[in-house]
């Protein structure tokens, strides 16, 4: 797996100052060594869901830990109560170092970021391939913001009942990311669970995309013990009167191999203004190698970029240089287009 370290640790205040120095460090951060491992699986204002062994136990956050978050996915340490008995409230004293952030910001000229979740190795974008209609662009920029996270993607094509995927394949095909596509009648024989699960067993990925494409319809049929033992309180009904998904969701694959699915809020747009576009052609591992011939600092995107004599001279696909193109020029484009 790819990993992209620097993102690990910025919300990280230790080191700043302490303004009330003059009590001794000892009393103000014990070591906690005694902590339990656990994983948040939802954050609900400020009160964390997280399983300890196989108990799903509320806590809050320490004080000690400053504005440092901890997010759906993280691995904690967990002093306190851990009983998982009604009404008791255990406190998260640790955050560990993440193999992953997913983030995305609401526009790109949006420098706030929100970390979608921590410690994903996969992202499934799902694209409902009718109702809501897939958006392309927003295919793209959740691949750039898998790519630039240093998580697999994978394509999930739901609604083939209502329109068929081949455009969308062929769109997508030059890219190689693997996907699958699900129909309606197959949640009632489990169909579609069974062939979904096959990406998902070992790993942990996070489900994206527009709300109502049925990512949530997906992960009950994955999961339908863990989610009722896990939770109740999740979907919200909005005043349309359709369930929708309001806080991220994680969920144990029950397999022997292990994995987690987590479920996320739909999201109406995918800011990537956090991205570093230069990052994109590590996912075009093909392309790489013609690289060496670029200037310096060559966005690949450019007149001086040696890609395209390389391309030209048959070391690669034409069409890979071409959906390179389409991705670094993704931040350029609005969404809808
Ligand atoms: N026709 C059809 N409808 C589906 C399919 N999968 C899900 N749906 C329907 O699509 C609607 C939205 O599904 P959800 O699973 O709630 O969608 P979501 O992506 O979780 O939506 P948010 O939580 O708002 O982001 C529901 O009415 C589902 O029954 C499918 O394969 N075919
Ligand atoms: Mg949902
Ligand atoms: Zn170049």
């Amino acid at each position: 797996m790819r990993r992209y370290g620097k993102h690990t640790d910025e919300d990280d205040i230790r080191s700043r100052p302490n303004r009330k120095g003059n009590r001794p460090r000892t009393n103000i951060r014990p070591k906690h060594e005694d902590a339990s491992e656990g994983m948040v699986l939802t954050v609900d204002r400020g009160r964390l869901t997280c399983l300890v062994q196989d108990r799903v136990i509320m806590a809050m956050k320490a004080r000690e830990l400053g504005r440092k978050a901890a997010v759906v996915g993280d691995r904690v340490g967990i002093v306190g109560d851990l009983s998982g008995a009604k009404d008791t409230l255990a406190r998260i004293v640790r955050i560990e170092g993440r193999s992953s952030v997913l983030r995305r910001t609401a526009d790109d000229d949006d420098p706030f970021e929100r970390v979608v979740v921590a410690n994903a190795d996969q992202l499934a974008i799902v694209t409902a391939l009718a109702d809501p209609e897939p958006r392309p662009r927003l295919i793209d920029r959740c691949l750039v913001a898998a790519y630039d996270g240093g998580l697999e993607p994978l394509l999930v094509l739901t609604k083939s009942d209502l329109a068929a995927p081949d455009e969308l394949l062929e769109m997508y095909g030059s890219l190689g990311v693997p996907y699958v596509v699900t129909t309606r009648e197959e949640f009632v024989d489990g169909l579609a669970a069974d062939r979904v699960r096959e990406y998902l067993v070992g790993r942990t990925t996070a489900f994206v995309g527009h709300s109502g494409v049925g990512k949530t319809t997906l992960v009950n049929a994955l999961v339908p013990e863990e989610k009722r033992r896990i939770t109740g309180h999740v979907n919200a009904v909005t005043g349309r009167g359709r369930h929708t998904t309001t806080s991220a969701l994680a969920l144990p694959l029950a397999d022997k191999q292990g994995g987690w699915v987590i479920d996320t809020p739909g999201v109406r747009s995918f800011g990537l203004h956090h991205v570093d576009p230069s990052r994109v052609i590590h996912a075009f591992q093909d392309l790489e190698p013609g690289t060496e011939g670029c200037p310096r600092a060559c966005s690949h995107d450019e007149p001086d970029c040696a890609l395209d004599t390389w391309v030209a001279e048959g070391h690669a696909d034409p069409a890979r240089l071409y959906s390179l193109r389409r991705l670094l020029a993704t931040r350029e484009r609005r969404e809808g287009d």
